[in-house]
């Protein structure tokens, strides 16, 4: 079949929007109509050419939400109408990882998935003749897509697509972070390092949770309303702050933060973030995506007197299991999505989605088809 899909050719490059060939679901696969999709910073990275597993001509975004419109052989759990979210996180149940109850980070199809290619080693997509790279086994900027079925999660049908989209990975990755990875109690104070669509999710699973202090950290100074609207209670703007930022955010925690999360991708920031963490206890945890070839340092002695590095993956989350319960989580009121979605454009206009996000204009912004 056809479906009109973003293209991204190469990297630095805008995405074109063209008809590409699309083939069906095989064995254990489905085809899904995607009806929108997110614009994650994810998506923007690879994009500008800036992830080591980027792969280019590819069909971007993994941050979507639509209905199965046809099953492959042997599929058992999806049927045709399901109103489903696509996984990059798969959970097949099955592997090592899945069985060991320690882990979201499924390994059965990780390996194709990062060459861009479905579980055979081939690719659904192609255009001219040319093949077109899966991306993060999603492809979500496509109207028509193809998915394993243990990456795909089934979710109630009367959550509408356009905010529940989101749930495919910002909201998930920032309420999943401070729910799952680093299990906040009620009363802890925590520092949010960058205040967009993840960060403020980071901020409203904390208010959830019942933390003390949330404290926003963020350069762009429109973000402090935006922090606020989700529950931080003190904003620190880095450019306001005449000495050392981490002595700063130390002083105003009593002795640093229980927990903290890096929701920027800077790795200078990282260090910030461990270092703001309470001597002996502290928790930071890294959700920021950094740019090939960038790596993390601290000094030893930081980790030596008790504070802990972590990272985490769409948050933790379980992508069959759990996503279906944040999508309920917003559904019966726990949580916000519909003031994060700032924009809301057709495909067509796609690239101006990278423009909001790189001007600080948007929070999240949404493409429908
Ligand atoms: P975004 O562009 O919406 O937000 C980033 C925010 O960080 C902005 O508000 C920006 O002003 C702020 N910021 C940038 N540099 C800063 C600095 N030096 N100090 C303080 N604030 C700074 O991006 P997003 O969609 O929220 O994504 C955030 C990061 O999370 C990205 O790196 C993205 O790739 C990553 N991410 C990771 C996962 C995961 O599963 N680990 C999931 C989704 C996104
Ligand atoms: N491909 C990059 C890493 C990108 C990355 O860390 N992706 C996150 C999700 S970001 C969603 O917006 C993730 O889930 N990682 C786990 C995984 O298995 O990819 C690189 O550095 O190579
Ligand atoms: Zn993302």
């Amino acid at each position: 079949m056809k479906t009109r899909a973003a293209v991204a050719f190469e990297a630095k490059k805008p995405l074109e929007i063209v008809e590409v060939d699309l083939e069906g679901p095989k064995a254990g696969e489905v085809l899904i109509e995607i009806k929108a999709t997110g614009v994650c910073h994810t998506d923007a990275y690879t994009m500008d050419g800036l992830d080591s597993e980027g792969l280019f001509p590819s069909i971007l975004g993994h941050e979507g939400a639509g209905v199965v419109v046809e099953v492959g052989p042997g599929v058992t759990s999806l049927a045709v109408g399901d109103h489903v979210i696509p996984l990059y996180t798969p959970e097949c149940r099955q592997c090592k990882s899945c069985l060991s109850g320690k882990t979201n980070l499924c390994t059965a199809i990780r390996a194709t998935q990062g060459k861009g290619l479905m579980p055979d080693g081939t690719s659904r997509f192609s255009y001219k003749g040319q093949t077109i790279h899966h991306y993060m086994g999603c492809s979500t900027f496509s109207n028509y897509t193809v998915l394993p079925e243990i990456a795909v999660a089934r979710i109630r049908k009367d959550a509408p697509f356009k905010t529940a989209c989101y749930c495919g990975c910002g909201v998930t990755t920032g309420v999943g972070a401070v729910t799952n990875t680093a299990k906040v109690e009620p009363g802890a104070n925590a520092i949010v390092f960058g205040l967009g669509g993840i960060g403020l999710n980071v901020i409203q699973g904390l208010k959830l949770v019942g933390a003390n202090m949330i404290v926003g950290v963020d350069l762009n100074p429109d973000r402090e309303e935006w922090g606020r609207k989700f529950g931080m209670t003190h904003f620190v703007n880095p450019k306001d702050v005449s000495g050392d930022l981490v002595a700063h955010l130390v002083a105003l925690t009593d002795g640093g933060a229980d927990y903290t999360f890096d929701a920027t991708g800077n790795t200078t920031v990282m260090r910030q973030a461990l270092e703001a963490c309470h001597r002996g206890w502290g928790e930071s945890i890294i959700i920021g995506v950094a740019e090939a070839g960038k790596e993390i340092a601290t000094r030893p002695f930081q980790l030596v007197t008790g504070r802990v590095w972590k990272g985490t993956a769409f948050g933790g989350a379980r992508g069959r299991t759990d996503t279906p319960k944040i999508v309920d989580w917003y559904m019966d009121g726990k949580i916000q999505i519909d003031p994060m979605i700032t924009h809301v454009l057709p495909l067509e206009r796609i690239n101006e989605a990278f423009d909001l996000m790189h001007k600080g204009e948007s929070i999240r912004t949404v493409v429908t088809f």
